[in-house]
């Protein structure tokens, strides 16, 4: 017998909320089991893999192929893609621990992820998807389990976990109108190495918020949905040193700008990529493609990105 499309998601959901479960386990014992390390390898971004990371991506993975239904993965943590189940009606894209360099400090750290189906129609041609194809996408707070969930056009919700293990009071997150909690959120070392015009916003408007930043997406962006203002991470273009700049941004494409953009646009927000254009709008070339990003309430993300058009017209 089929499975009704429902069901089917909800497999899919069962086994994510599962992993999301299991990495927060071995999260809470990491340091007692001495996990907070690093592996001594290098992954597809040039980073070092912390044992936690590669832990994590091993425990979604399992989650993914138990469920049946997922018919292509792309981790951070692989460099190819990692085809499933020809069957399966899903893509999942993934960033398994997000702010790795918050383990060793027992800080929090994030799970991410999107989802879009595969071709329903014909043929899988196997492409990559645009934020604006995912049907779903959704962030975990390792160790909280505090889950934050966004469905096409369905709304961004956010999930307690019970001490029973039970995702409970579903809450939709809507991000406040009021600027008075709104918060920029950016590496404020980089500063100097942002593009003019950026430097030039900054500069002109820092003072009209508060600051914070944690140093992991997850965290910063959870924190954002919530007060409302601008999490930022631009393109790294007049660093002292060449060999540091980033043109593209640091941050990936598909596993965490369009998550997370996702979530933004169905809790009222925006974002946009270094070039001013609408992040849910890229189409990745590439399956680790780096972006910039400005995401967060959408007055906020429009005033930059109008800034950054002229810049570049
Ligand atoms: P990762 O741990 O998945 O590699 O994530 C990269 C992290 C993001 O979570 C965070 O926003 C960013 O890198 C912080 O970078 P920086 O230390 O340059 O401010
Ligand atoms: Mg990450």
């Amino acid at each position: 017998m089929k499975n009704s499309r429902t069901l089917n998601f909800i497999i899919l959901m069962e086994q994510i909320l599962n992993a999301a479960k299991s990495i927060q386990h071995y999260y809470n014992l990491s340091a007692i089991s001495d996990n907070i390390g690093e592996v001594g390898e290098i992954n597809v971004q040039g980073e070092k893999v912390m044992k936690l990371d590669r832990i994590s991506h091993d425990l979604v993975l399992h989650g993914l192929r138990e469920s049946k239904q997922v018919m292509e993965v792309t981790s951070e943590e692989e460099e190819e893609a990692i085809r499933l189940n020809k069957d399966g009606r899903y893509f999942l894209y993934i960033d398994p621990l997000d702010g790795s360099s918050n383990i060793k400090h027992s800080l929090p750290v994030g799970f991410l992820f999107g989802i879009a189906k595969r071709n329903l129609d014909g043929e899988e041609d196997y492409s990559l998807r645009a934020g604006n194809e995912f049907i779903a996408s959704g962030m975990f707070m390792i160790p909280s389990g505090i889950f934050t969930f966004a469905l096409r056009d369905g709304g961004c919700w956010r999930f307690l976990l019970s001490e029973s293990g039970q995702y409970v009071r579903p809450r939709r997150v809507v991000m406040p109108e009021s600027p008075k909690s709104w918060e920029l959120s950016y590496n404020v070392a980089n500063l100097s190495s942002y593009p003019d015009e950026v430097q030039g916003w900054l500069n002109a408007k820092t003072s009209d918020f508060a600051f914070r930043y944690a140093g992991s997406l997850a965290v910063d962006f959870h924190r954002l949905l919530n007060n409302g203002g601008m999490f930022l991470y631009p393109p790294i273009v007049q660093h002292k040193d060449p060999k540091k700049n980033r043109p593209d941004g640091k941050l990936r494409l598909m596993y965490e700008c369009a998550v997370v953009a996702l979530l933004a646009r169905e809790a009222g927000g925006f974002a946009v990529d270094h070039k001013g254009n609408p992040v849910l709008d890229v189409v990745p070339q590439n399956r680790h493609q780096r972006s910039g990003i400005y995401v967060g309430s959408t007055s906020v993300v429009k005033d930059i990105q109008a800034t950054i058009l002229k810049a570049n017209s």
